[in-house]
Parts: C-alpha cells; structure tokens; sequence
C-alpha cells in the first residue's frame, strides 16, 4: 500500500518537457517565447499576441496566500508501520496490521514567521502528518511541544495577532521578542507553562528529524465495541532530540536561513531517512477524573512518569516532493480528517481547530475543490453528492441528491456490519454557559514541573532566553508583569530574569514544587546515541596530511557521517601523502553548519593567510556553541594557541586524550576516531570553559 500514493500522484504530473516542444495551455506549439509581437521592430506591442499575454497573466496569478500561521514548512512522503495490532483500544484500520505500511505526508513549519522567514527562529515547530488510510484521510497536526499559548480557541486570534509582526511596521519576522507578545502573555498566564518550553532549547532544533512531535489535546481511540479510550500521541525521533545553541541559531539565520529545510531535503536525498516512533498515552475513561489537572486542558502534559508512552509503530520518510507549490504548499492538514477509530474530546481547543482548518483552506486554495489536489486526495474511493465550485476536476455522473431513486440510490449508507466513521455516544448535558472550567484555573504547576525537571544548563539557556526575549520589549511595565508571573513559577528563576533586566528581583511567592519528571529533560532524549547524519568539517589545505584526512573520511563515514574536507578553495588540495579533492570552499560556508570540526595534521589554521584565519574562527565558534573538535599532530599546536586555557590537555601519542568534546591524538587511528565519534554523538559540551575571543 505504501508505493500507491506514489502511482496516484504520478498520474498527475504534467506532461514530459522532453516529449516534444514548447506550447501554450491550450497545447498549441509555441516556437519563439523571447520577443513579443510588436508592430514593427521598435513598435507598440500588440493585443492580439495570446502567447504573451497567458504567460503573463499565468505569472501574475501564481501566489496564493500564505498559511496564516505556519506559513513556512518543508515536507516529505513516507509511510507508517504499526508494531502491533491496537484492536484492543481502537478500530482504525491503519492500526491493525503490522504488515501494512500507510503512506504518509510530513510538513514541519515555524509558526510566526511569513514564507520566506528563516527556518532557525526562536518558535514553535509543526509536526503534521497525514495518512493516508484504507478507510480515508487522518490528519495528526501536531507540534514539537506537548501543550499550547491558550486554552479556549476563541482566544486564538488574540495570541496570534500578539505573537505575530506588530501591524504599525510588520516587525520582527520570526521571533516572538517583541512587546505584544509578551504583553499578552503577562496577561493571560495560561501561556505560562508553554512560554516555558518556547523559552528552552525545544524551540530551536538542530534538525526536524531530531525533534519530538506531539498531538497536544488528548483525543479518543475507539475501539469495536464502541469502547472510548483517552488518547495522547507522541512522535519520538530515533536520531534522539537535539537542539542548537542560541548563539548558533542566530547566525545561521545568516549563514543558510534555509537550514532545517535543506537538512531535511539532503538526507532524504541521501537516503538517510528521518525515523520517528508513534507512542500513546492512554487512559481508561473511567480514570479521566484522576489527575490533578484537566485531561480536556490543552496547557497540560500528562507527565510519562504518570502514564508511559506506549509505542506503537514507526514512520520513515523517504522520498522528497516533486514540486514544493504543488505538494507541500498545497497540503491541508485538517484536525476533523478522522477515521473510524479515533474520535476527538470536548478540548475546548480541539473543537475551535475543528472549525478553523477548513475554514482557512477554503480562501488559502481557493475554494472547496482542494481535497482533490494530489497531495490532499486520498486513496480511499471517494463517492458522494458534493458537486461543482471552483476548480472541480471530477466528472461526476448521474444524480446529486440523496434520497434518490433515479441513480440507483447510489452512494448507499454503509450498513450497520460495514466499516462508517460513527461518533461516540457520549452524554452531554449541562448550562449554556461562557466560563472556564475550574479544573483549567491551575497555570504555574506544570509550567514549575518542566523548570524543576530541567538540567542545569537547561535552566540557564531559558533564563538566558528570557532576558533576551524581554530585554527587547520596550514597555517596563510589560517586562515587570511577566517577572511577576514568573515568580509564581520559581522565585530563583524570576530573580535571575530581573537581574538581567536591571529590575528589583520580585517577592518570593509560594511556588509549587512537583516531582521532577526526567523525561522532559534534553539530558534523557539522546537517541540510538549514533552519529549518524552528522555534518563534520575537516579544514584541510596543501601540505596536509591527505592519507589521514582519508583515513577519518572512512572511520566517520563507516559510522553514518558526512564528512566533508573545507580547503580555501575548491579543486585538489596536494597533501603531504598524495593528494584529496576539497568538497566545500571554506568561504562558502562556516561552523554553524556543521556539527564537528577537525584539525588535520598539516591542515589549516597555522599560518596567516585569510583562511587560516576564518579556519581559526571556525574552530572558536565550534568551541563556543559546546561541538566536538579534534586536532591530530600539529592541528594540535593550533588549538593550544587558540584556546590556551581550554586545551589542558592533549595527546602526545596515539592514545586519544578527550575532554569536554576536545580530542586530541598525534595521529589518526581507530581509537581516535573511536573517541571523536563519541564526542560528537554527546551533541553539545555544555560545561566548558568560556573562550576568551
Ligand atoms: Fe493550528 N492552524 N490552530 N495548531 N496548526 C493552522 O491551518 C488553529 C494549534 C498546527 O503544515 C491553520 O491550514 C486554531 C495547535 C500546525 O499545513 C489554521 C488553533 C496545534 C499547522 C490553524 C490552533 C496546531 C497549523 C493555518 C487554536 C498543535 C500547520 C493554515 C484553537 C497541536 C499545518 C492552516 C500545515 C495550521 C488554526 C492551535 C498545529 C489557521 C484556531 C494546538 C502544525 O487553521
């Protein structure tokens, strides 16, 4: 079932540009496109020339608007693969048979930014993933986080229009630093707890292929009895969670603003396929009501210490789109594209999504048709009596109403022994009433259960962070009201915002204090604990050790790597044992793009030449943002003179000497290669002394 996507997405692409020449859209052949038709040389152009004017007028019509959130993402193809049969908790037929693999379809997008924004802001990543089933389309949009700004959907316009470009000037693109948001935020300290995570490393991931991946509302598995089970999805990635550095994000915003994009295109491409498990929480209806907070409340996790996450099957995605517009663009991921099997809650958030999605794809893709895009169409047949709009590409026959007799009474109902999307029977009864739940009104101890589960340097990346974020508002009052909220989650915290804002550190307030739960912290979601995938730079110029620079291209390569030579330009670089070609010009790139570095024996770094320099930088800019670096012979005297307080010790002779992710030897071999692998795969070495630059 997994290639049959591909088989009906093929019978869509256009006709071959190769098959024979140029022609207009009505196919008629077109044998000269550069010059108008003009009456004479240097005359008006004329009215007449239809060639000319449906090109331009086939320009002026290619934009449509841009998602209203998430407006920037990336996607990719694959397929899902249960483990196991989950017939004990639900019916959908996705889920049942460990030998089928559902073809899906990943976009991953930041949430603020406008299209062309950079990819490694400060924000929230979508993770939305469509399947699509035997029995018809289901949608899981998710996110990177496991809860949301706001509770109630009717507030999403106010938390959106806060969180976006400030309408006087449209700024700042992509990031959340910037009065209104935080205006809101102080205000409405549901946020609190989500403004937390935004405030931690999750917010920027190295990779989408290394972040988490959560549905954030509990939904409904059903099973076929009719049996209701609460229900949390987790996506979990095999390369394990990683993140960059602040510091890094931010220039490489610069350097590739198209970073997470291009990750994920290139390792498709190079068949390094991003892997994620499918986990669920599941809780029995009986036991909704036994928790300390509310299972409908979107600001809430339902910590994994409590409830594990249960896998239940993996994803792999293969293959890249055809065509960006077409495919990832076009996509419309909808909360309400269920299947039988999986049903929704009362979610106050959950139902206002329920609206919104559909609502917005029918002015974004320009009217009700969509769902028969290629990307949007199912496999599953589809048969019903929705007819005409825009755009309609089915020749539908027959009659379009129902009851009918005319048409056969086609399409029947499904009947009872047949496989229908049916809801669960739930009562409902109560006052019509606008109040927030009592059982919603807890905001700080969960936002305190993710601060006091956090490793010591995670603390100080999110105090770090939020004295960037408000040491960019400008209202005082706005940066003194969130200090105060933050003081109801933990008192050192709040002090060690305000000291980085020059304001009076508040009073101490009565916080919680919850049990940690560890499976929040980066220290525990490191993955298979590989490299594999791993970018790493080896800064190489005449004279090296070319033998050797082969040597570690094999050791790391064999270990899943991409390891490129970077020489101060591209061509052969004549080493002094033979000659290796340079895969990167080092001014085309520069460390943020890359997630180690070594200094080769007779490599760069130790003379005065520019590249010797921007070789050097490379090496304290890997030092800074915590990267494994090597250095093996005299690439080891470089990094002495470099980081003399940090080098304390290094290898003289074949044995590897690592410290804080610096690994020296005086030459390539297994055991070092062994040892700078390791250093590499730790991701970040968040202890070192600071550099003096
Ligand atoms: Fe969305 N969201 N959202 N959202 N959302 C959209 O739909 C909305 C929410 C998420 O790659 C829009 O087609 C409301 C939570 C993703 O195409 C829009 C509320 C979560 C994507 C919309 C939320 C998400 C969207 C914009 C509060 C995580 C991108 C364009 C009630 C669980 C999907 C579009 C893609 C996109 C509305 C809250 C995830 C306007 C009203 C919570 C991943 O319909």
């Amino acid at each position: 079932m997994a290639d049959q996507k591909q088989e009906q997405r093929r019978a869509h692409f256009a006709d071959d540009p190769a098959a024979g020449p140029l022609t207009t859209d009505q196919g008629v052949t077109v044998d000269h496109t550069d010059d108008s038709l003009q009456a004479g040389e240097r005359g008006p152009t004329l009215m007449e020339d239809f060639h000319f004017r449906e090109k331009l007028t086939r320009f002026d019509h290619e934009r449509i608007p841009e998602r209203v959130v998430h407006a920037r993402g990336a996607g990719a193809y694959g397929y899902f693969q249960p483990y196991e049969s989950c017939a004990e908790f639900t019916r959908a037929a996705f889920l049942q048979d460990p030998g089928v693999q559902t073809p899906v379809f990943v976009r991953f997008s930041t949430v603020q930014g406008p299209r062309g924004s950079a990819d490694t802001v400060r924000d929230v990543r979508g993770f939305a993933t469509k399947f699509y089933t035997s029995e018809g389309n289901y949608d899981l949009v998710g996110n990177n986080m496991p809860v949301f700004f706001i509770q109630d959907g009717i507030k999403f316009p106010d938390f959106v229009h806060a969180v976006k470009m400030e309408p006087h000037n449209d700024i700042p693109t992509g990031a959340s630093a910037h009065d209104t948001l935080w205006d809101f935020v102080s205000l409405q300290p549901e946020t609190l707890h989500m403004m937390m995570w935004l405030m931690s490393d999750r917010a920027i991931p190295r990779s989408y292929r290394m972040m988490q991946g959560f549905g954030v509302h509990t939904f409904r598995f059903v099973n076929a009895q009719g049996k209701g089970t609460f229900v949390k999805f987790h996506w979990k990635p095999k390369l394990g969670v990683h993140s960059l550095v602040w510091d890094e994000a931010q220039e490489t915003m610069g350097r590739d603003p198209d970073f997470n994009r291009r990750d994920l295109w290139d390792m498709i491409e190079a068949g390094e396929y991003p892997e994620y498990e499918l986990g669920v929480q599941l809780v029995a209806e009986e036991d909704e009501h036994s928790f300390d907070f509310d299972l409908l409340d979107a600001t809430k996790i339902i910590p994994e210490e409590l409830v594990p996450v249960r896998p239940i099957g993996r994803m792999v995605l293969n293959r890249n789109p055809d065509n960006f517009f077409a495919e990832t663009e076009q996509v419309a991921f909808h909360t309400a594209n269920v299947v039988p099997g999986i049903d929704f809650t009362n979610d106050p958030l959950l139902q206002a999504r329920n609206f919104s999605y559909l609502d917005t794809q029918l002015i974004r893709l320009g009217g009700p048709n969509f769902p028969q895009l290629p990307v949007n169409r199912p496999l599953a047949p589809v048969r019903n009596n929705q007819r005409d709009g825009y755009h309609q590409s089915r020749i539908h026959q027959g009659t379009s109403y129902s009851p009918n007799s005319l048409g056969g009474g086609c399409p029947a109902l499904a009947g009872a022994d047949e496989s229908a999307f049916r809801h669960l029977t739930e009562r409902v009864d109560g006052q019509k009433i606008r109040k927030r739940s009592p059982s919603f009104t807890d905001h700080y101890t969960q936002a305190a259960l993710f601060w006091h589960s956090m490793a010591d340097w995670e603390q100080q990346h999110i105090i770090d962070a939020f004295r960037f974020e408000l040491g960019k508002v400008n209202a005082k009052e706005v940066r003194e009201r969130t200090v105060g909220e933050l003081a109801h989650i933990d008192h050192t915290l709040a002090s060690k915002v305000a000291e980085g804002l020059g304001i009076p550190a508040p009073e101490a307030t009565d916080t919680p204090r919850p049990t940690p739960s560890p499976a929040l912290s980066l220290e525990n979601l490191k993955g298979d604990g590989s490299i594999r995938s791993r970018q790493i730079a080896v800064l190489v110029r005449d004279g090296v050790d070319a033998q050797q620079v082969g040597g570690l291209k094999q050791a790391l390569g064999e270990q899943g790597a991409f390891v490129e030579a970077l020489a101060p330009q591209d061509g052969e670089v004549s080493g002094a044992s033979g000659s290796l070609s340079a895969d990167r010009a080092l001014p085309t790139v520069a460390s943020v793009l890359y997630d180690a570095v070594v200094l080769p024996d007779g490599g760069l770094g130790a003379g005065d030449t520019a590249a010797d320099g921007a070789a050097r930088r490379f090496v304290l800019d890997a030092y800074r943002h915590g990267k494994a670096i090597g250095a093996l012979g005299s690439g080891i005297e470089v990094l002495k003179k470099l980081l003399p307080d940090q080098v304390r010790t290094a290898s003289g002779g074949a044995e590897p000497v690592s410290d804080q992710g610096v690994v020296t030897a005086a030459a390539n071999g297994g055991a070092f290669a062994r040892a700078f692998a390791e250093a590499t795969a730790a991701h970040r070495h968040r202890n070192r002394p600071p550099a003096r630059i």
